[in-house]
């Protein structure tokens, strides 16, 4: 839509507020548009209950300004697709696990690299801090204005026929990957196969083994019932990587300063929200797949995945010498 029909819009919906304040009208929104949200997960999964609550803030805040709906499960589409959707303006918010971003946004990838945050609380620290800013700076750049990083845990490996005790074990494994050339590099690097795929093939994939294995955090492994077609989980925690709550630029550029600031504000109320219900989930994710039958091996020394992974940084860093200084900011401030 043109901006000048937006600002003609927003100034009708200004006048009709102010008719309602004033007690003549009981409706006042019907000039709002109904914003589209974009979600992979299902609806009682913590970032679809904190996206519902994120846009039901906004609506109730702005008055019925802005307003929209969430599409869960992925109905909307593949992330790769929706990634550019969202820039493009025809999905106007979404979340997006910052893995199959790397293509569109170069900073993403760091966040890719497996084992760069030594636990969650550092993932924390750095993402609310000058790393988080940096990466959302880079999004802005490409049309995808972040308003809030959501937890999605650490990912693990999980498979069919047999526990994954070290690297050596993922030998000839066919592995499914989020869609990143990084995680390529990173099955190959411990000799296994890399197939990437999206993340609604998995299940049947798993299943009529046309993959081995998949790896994931404990609650998309429970929620896709992936755990019942892979039953060995081997907690090898080899990559942490945050997702973002985030905004078309194309839409958020149509709001008032002060509309911005409602929605930054509810962005803020939704993330901590999803925060604690991530870890609620976890735990019960734990709980549900162990019950199901599920066989789940912690990895005590996690030191030979790691220095498997060293080829993948060094890979990386030669093809992108410029993202080294965000590397580092990464690495040092944990
Ligand atoms: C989940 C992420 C989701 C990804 C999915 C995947 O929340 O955004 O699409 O993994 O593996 O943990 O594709």
């Amino acid at each position: 839509m043109k901006l000048s029909t937006h600002i003609k819009k927003l100034a009708l919906c200004t006048a009709l507020a102010f008719t309602v304040s004033a007690g003549v009208m009981t409706t006042h929104d019907a000039e709002a548009k109904d914003l589209r949200g974009w979600n992979i997960h299902v609806e009682d999964y913590p970032n679809s209950i904190a996206l519902d609550a994120f846009i039901a803030d906004v609506a109730a805040k702005t008055d019925g300004r802005i307003k929209g709906k969430v599409f869960h499960g992925g109905v909307l589409g593949s992330q790769p697709d929706a990634i550019e959707q969202v820039r493009l303006g025809a999905i106007d918010f979404a979340n997006f696990n910052l893995g199959p971003m790397g293509q569109v946004v170069p900073e993403t990838n760091v966040v890719s690299l497996p084992f760069i945050f030594k636990s969650i609380p550092d993932m924390y620290k750095v993402m609310d801090g000058a790393g988080g800013a940096a990466i959302a700076e880079g999004m802005a750049k490409k049309g995808i204005v972040a308003i809030g990083w959501f937890d999605s845990g650490a990912r693990s490996f999980y498979t069919s026929q047999r526990a994954i005790n070290t690297p050596d074990d993922v030998k000839g494994l066919k592995v499914r990957v989020m869609n990143n050339d990084l995680f390529v590099g990173m099955i190959e690097a411990m000799g296994g196969n890399a197939t990437p795929m999206a993340f609604g093939e998995v299940f049947q994939s798993l299943k009529t083994g046309v993959v081995d294995g998949a790896e994931n955090n404990p609650p998309s492994y429970e929620s896709t019932n992936h755990f019942e077609v892979a039953q060995f989980y081997s907690l090898s925690e080899h990559l942490i990587i945050p997702e973002c709550l985030c905004i078309s630029k194309k839409t958020w550029d149509t709001w008032s300063e002060a509309d911005q600031k409602i929605v930054m504000e509810a962005g803020k109320a939704a993330t901590a929200k999803q925060r604690e219900l991530w870890q609620a989930r976890e735990k019960a994710s734990m709980e549900k797949v162990a019950a199901g039958g599920v066989k789940v091996n912690t990895i005590a020394d996690k030191g030979p995945f790691q220095d498997a992974m060293g080829p993948v940084y060094d890979k990386y860093l030669a093809a992108n010498p410029e993202m080294k200084s965000l590397v580092d900011l990464i690495t040092s401030s944990q």
